[in-house]
């Protein structure tokens, strides 16, 4: 069958979704699509596990329930010239942000939360929720298993700074690891206006994602930023303490006038899949991957009880903070 003249090929961008509608971003214009059924397809059997047979007849409802496309993939899709589109296919993905699918079961799906990334940013809040370093450490280690740069942002700094400008000693001496170890910090707030221009400056040119829990201040980071933006923000005094209330309910690239494009992400505890192929863990911490292989045991050591460990001798040297350190035993129970 040919396709007609009329039809033509388009590239775009997915800067939003809702159930089964993907809006593309091409040329200015952010074009509705749908995608089309052979398509989904090839994209969420591939992803199956392989040495499962049984794959093919997975239970339908649930293959409905997992989402083949994310926000920030490079898509190809034809113009029916009604204002909508059909997807017809996803350009290679440079890297992704993903996390294991909710739905339980035999199969390891995993949910992709956006694609091609320059940054990844936690998002942490100084205070109200405060900051918890081992969550940190469990972002920065699944960005560094997937390869994604990390710059790490505290806002809602004017909740904490003193009079003077002064911040506690607690969380100097916190921000103060972080960048010993090689993070960018940049300390912001939505309400003084803090940080706002140096991380316009950090960001212009380049494909960001802000994550982090429910109530940290994403959105409103990103509003003040982009004055006029006007996302959705949570309302204060509601949610259980501390817990946020997840206002922003789906991912979205904002194109900023500052050229930046930025991806909202509704809160999560966390991301990643630490799928580490027998790796040691070490090597998603920079600061103790230097050392590994340089134990007694070399390869064999598991940092924990053995005789001349180099990693434990740098933490006992106060090289390596033994807040890190513990954040690495916790993950290495867990792969
Ligand atoms: N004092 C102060 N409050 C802030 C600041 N930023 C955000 N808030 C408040 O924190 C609450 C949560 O802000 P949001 O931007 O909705 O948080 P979020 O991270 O986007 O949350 P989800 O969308 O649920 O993931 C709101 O009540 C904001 O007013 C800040 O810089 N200073
Ligand atoms: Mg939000
Ligand atoms: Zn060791």
């Amino acid at each position: 069958m040919n396709v007609t003249n009329s039809y033509s090929h388009d590239q775009g961008v997915v800067v939003k979704k809702n159930i089964g509608i993907y809006h593309v971003r091409t040329n200015e214009r952010v074009i509705p699509c749908a995608i089309s059924p052979r398509l989904r397809k090839q994209l969420v059997y591939p992803i199956a596990d392989p040495s499962s047979l049984s794959h093919i007849v997975r239970d339908v409802k649930i293959l409905d329930k997992v989402d083949p496309l994310a926000v920030g993939d490079w898509v190809r899709f034809v113009d029916s010239h009604d204002g909508s589109g059909l997807i017809t296919e996803v350009l290679p993905r440079r890297n992704r942000l993903a996390r294991r699918d909710p739905y339980p079961g035999a199969y390891k799906f995993e949910q992709i939360i956006v694609s091609n990334i320059d940054y990844i940013i936690p998002v942490f809040a100084a205070a109200s929720p405060a900051p918890k370093w081992g969550l940190l450490d469990r972002y920065l280690t699944s960005a560094e298993s997937l390869e994604l740069t990390a710059l790490v942002v505290i806002t809602k700094l004017d909740l904490v700074r003193a009079d003077d400008g002064r911040l506690d000693g607690e969380l100097q001496t916190s921000l103060q690891e972080y960048r010993r170890i090689g993070y960018p910090i940049v300390l912001t707030s939505a309400v003084t206006g803090e940080g706002l221009e140096e991380l316009r400056r950090t960001l212009k040119g380049r494909i960001s994602a802000f994550v982090g829990k429910s109530g940290v201040g994403k959105s409103a980071l990103l509003n003040a930023l982009e004055p006029g933006l006007g996302l959705r923000i949570g309302a204060i005094g509601t949610g259980r303490a501390g817990k946020g209330k997840h206002t922003t309910t789906s991912a979205e690239m904002i194109t900023t006038t500052f050229g930046a494009d930025i991806v909202d992400t509704p809160g999560m505890r966390e991301f990643g899949l630490h799928n580490l192929d027998g790796e040691d863990p070490a090597m998603f911490f920079p600061e103790m991957r230097p050392l590994v292989g340089k134990c007694k045991f070399g390869l064999d050591c598991s940092h924990a009880e053995e005789p001349g460990c180099a990693i434990r001798k740098a933490v006992l040297a106060g090289d390596i903070s033994p807040l890190r350190y513990r954040s690495y035993l916790r993950l290495r129970e867990e792969v």
